[in-house]
């Protein structure tokens, strides 16, 4: 069983937008903009319409960069996550309901209060390297096991 996510990191120079979110899953951690790919629509139109509903910003140039599965001890669903990117966009980043924006310099990325996979692949994503990989969770703080592969395409 797969379930299918998006979660869009946006640039500018040294420096990275996160958003700290506010309720549900990953609730109180800094992360990417993203959420459920629904019926009838693609990856893509997912990817954006979650960056726009979740920080206001629309971009038509977003670039998947990566692919995680997730996988969570006692549950059979796998979290298919797609990683998008992109240094293009359009509006002010805007606090919502799911999510408050701050842009981070690279350099102070807030991993401690972020899901513990991130400061893993963060550093592919910013050097502009495809990934791919798989998290196992125990809980949401703790990894049991992982793989993270640099990949030509996804
Ligand atoms: P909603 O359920 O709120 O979307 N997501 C994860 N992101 C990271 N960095 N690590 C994880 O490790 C994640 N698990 C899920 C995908 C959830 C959002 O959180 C991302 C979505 O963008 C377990 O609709």
């Amino acid at each position: 069983m797969k379930k299918l996510l998006t979660l869009v990191l946006i640039t500018r120079p040294n420096q990275v937008l996160l958003g700290m979110k506010k309720r549900g899953f990953g609730q109180g951690r800094w992360n990417g903009f993203g959420g459920k790919v629904e019926k009838g629509e693609t990856i893509l139109e997912a990817a954006k319409r979650e960056l726009f509903e979740e920080s206001s910003l629309k971009s038509d140039d977003l670039k998947e960069i990566g692919l995680i599965d997730f996988e969570f001890v006692g549950d059979p669903q796998i979290l298919e996550v797609h990683v998008f990117t992109t240094s293009k966009f359009e509006g002010e980043p805007t606090e919502s309901s799911e999510m408050r924006p701050q842009w981070f310099n690279v350099k102070d990325i807030p991993f401690d209060t972020m899901w513990p996979d991130d400061h893993l692949w963060f550093p592919l994503f910013l050097s502009g390297t495809k990934f791919k990989g798989y998290f196992l969770f125990e809980g949401h703080d703790k990894i049991l096991k992982q793989t993270l592969d640099k990949v030509d395409s996804l």
